[in-house]
C-alpha cells in the first residue's frame, strides 16, 4: 500500500502517478467527508427556513442564523463540483480514463477550476459561521445593540455569491489568460466591499460601547484585528501582478492563517468563551481565560507575521530546505509556533476543569438578548421548559423584557446593564 504522495491539492498528473492506492483511499474519504458537509448545510438550511420561533422573522434571527444560511448555500453549491472532479479523477486512477492525464490527451487544469470552484468557498464556509458569531458576541459583551443589522445580514448574503466567482484568483500562474485574470482579480477585490461593510458595523458597534474585557471579547478583538491583517494581505494577492512574485511563497502562508487562524480559530475561542456557560452550566476561569489568549495572540503573531517577509524575499513554500539567510527569522517563526502550541494547554485545563468543577452559570450571564439566553443553562432537549416565548415585535423597540416576549439582537434597555 502506497501512501497519497500529491499534497493537499491532489493536482494531476502528479496524483495519478503518486501512491495510487493511498489517493484512492483519500479521494473516498474526501468524497464522504463532502456527503456529510452537504447533509449538514441541508439540516441548517431547513432548519433556518422552515423552524424559526413562532414569530420570528428573517429579519429578527440572529445574524449567526443569517450567516448559517450563506455558507451553508455555498456547500450546496461547490461541494458537488469538489466530488465531480474527484469521481473523474479516480475514472483516471482505476479504468484508465484520460480526463486530466495529459498523457492520454487530458487537461490537467480543468482539476484545478473545478477543484477550486469549491476550496476558494471552503474559505467563506470556514469563515461565515465564524463572523455570525462575532456579530453576536460584540454587542452582548459592549452593551450595545448590533449596528447595522440588515447590512451584516445582507453582506453574507453577497460573500457568498461574490465567493463564487473568484476561484481561478488561485490559478494566476496556470496559464490562464489576462483577460480572464483581469475578470478574477476585479472579482475579488470586490469582495473587501461587504467584508469591510461588516468590519466598520464591529467597529461602530464597538463605538461608545461599555465594553467588558472579558475572555470572550478580548478573543473577538483578536479576531477582528488579525482578520483585517488577512483581509488586507488578500486584497494584495488578488492583483495579479503582485501574486506572479508572491506565488506559491510564505507570504500565501502568513496570508491563509491570518484568515483562518487570526480569524476562524480567534472567532472559535470568542464563541466557546460566549457560550460555554449556556452549553455546560458551568462558567469558565476568566484568569485562565487571559493566560488562553496572550499567549495565542503572541505566539500566533510570532509564527506568522514574519513569513510575510519571508515570502516576500522569495523563500518557496513546501520545501524542507532553505537558504540559510531565512535561517534566524525561520527560528522565531519556530517559537512562535511552540508559544502556539503552548498555548492551548491552559485552554484545555480551563475548559476540562470548568466543566467539571466551574461556578454554576446561571440561564443568563452576560444579560444578553438573544433567545438561548432566555431558557435554562444548559437548554432542555427543544430547547424551552413548556411553551416557548413569544416573539413580539415591540420588544426590539425599548419595552420591558420578560420571558413571554423575546426578540433577537435589537435596541432595548437590558443592554445599559454592564454585566
Ligand atoms: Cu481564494
Amino acid at each position: 500500500m502506497e501512501a497519497p504522495g500529491s499534497g493537499w491539492t491532489s493536482y494531476p498528473p502528479l496524483s495519478l502517478v503518486n501512491g495510487k492506492t493511498g489517493e484512492l483511499i483519500w479521494i473516498l474519504s474526501v468524497l464522504l467527508l463532502g456527503t456529510s458537509s452537504i447533509l449538514g448545510a441541508v439540516n441548517f438550511g431547513t432548519t433556518i427556513i422552515k423552524m424559526r420561533m413562532p414569530g420570528l422573522k428573517f429579519t429578527q434571527m440572529p445574524l449567526f442564523c443569517w450567516s448559517m444560511l450563506s455558507a451553508s448555500a455555498l456547500v450546496l453549491i461547490s461541494t458537488p463540483v469538489l466530488a465531480g472532479a474527484l469521481i473523474l479523477l479516480s475514472f483516471d486512477l482505476m479504468v484508465g480514463t484520460n480526463f486530466f492525464n495529459p498523457a492520454g490527451g487530458g487537461e490537467p487544469v480543468v482539476y484545478q477550476h473545478m477543484f477550486w470552484f469549491y476550496s476558494h468557498p471552503a474559505v467563506y464556509i470556514m469563515i461565515l459561521p465564524v463572523f455570525g458569531m462575532i456579530s453576536e458576541i460584540i454587542p452582548v459583551h459592549a452593551r450595545k445593540p448590533i449596528f447595522g443589522y440588515l447590512a451584516i445580514a445582507y453582506s453574507s448574503l453577497t460573500i457568498s455569491f461574490l465567493g463564487l466567482i473568484v476561484w481561478a484568483h488561485h490559478m494566476f500562474t496556470s496559464g490562464t489568460p489576462s483577460w480572464l485574470r483581469m475578470f478574477f482579480m476585479v472579482a475579488t477585490m470586490i469582495i473587501a466591499v461587504p467584508t469591510g461593510i461588516k468590519v466598520f458595523s464591529w467597529v461602530a458597534t464597538l463605538w461608545g460601547g461599555k465594553i467588558q474585557l472579558n475572555s470572550a471579547m478580548l478573543f473577538a478583538l483578536g479576531f477582528l484585528s488579525m482578520f483585517v491583517i488577512g483581509g488586507l494581505s488578500g486584497v494584495m494577492v488578488a492583483s495579479v501582478p503582485f501574486d506572479i512574485h508572491v506565488h506559491d511563497t510564505y507570504f500565501i502562508v502568513a496570508h491563509l492563517h491570518y484568515v483562518l487562524f487570526g480569524g476562524s480559530v480567534f472567532g472559535l475561542y470568542a464563541g466557546i468563551y460566549h457560550w460555554f456557560p449556556k452549553m455546560t452550566g458551568r462558567m469558565m476561569n476568566e484568569a485562565w481565560g487571559k493566560v488562553h489568549f496572550v499567549l495565542t495572540l503572541v505566539g500566533f503573531n510570532l509564527c506568522f507575521m514574519p513569513m510575510h517577509w519571508l515570502g516576500l524575499q522569495g523563500m518557496p513554500r513546501r520545501v524542507a530546505e532553505y537558504d540559510p539567510q531565512f535561517a534566524t527569522v525561520n527560528l522565531v517563526c519556530s517559537v512562535g509556533s511552540f508559544l502556539l502550541a503552548i498555548s492551548t494547554l491552559p485552554f484545555l485545563y480551563n475548559a476540562i476543569q470548568s466543566w467539571i468543577a466551574g461556578p454554576k452559570a446561571s440561564d443568563n450571564p452576560w444579560n444578553a438578548l438573544g433567545l438561548e439566553w432566555q431558557t435554562s443553562s444548559p437548554p432542555p432537549i427543544e430547547n424551552w421548559h413548556g411553551e416557548p416565548p413569544l416573539i413580539q415585535d415591540s420588544y426590539a423597540y425599548g419595552s420591558k423584557p420578560n420571558r413571554k416576549s423575546v426578540t433577537a439582537l435589537r435596541g432595548s434597555d437590558l443592554w445599559k446593564t454592564p454585566v
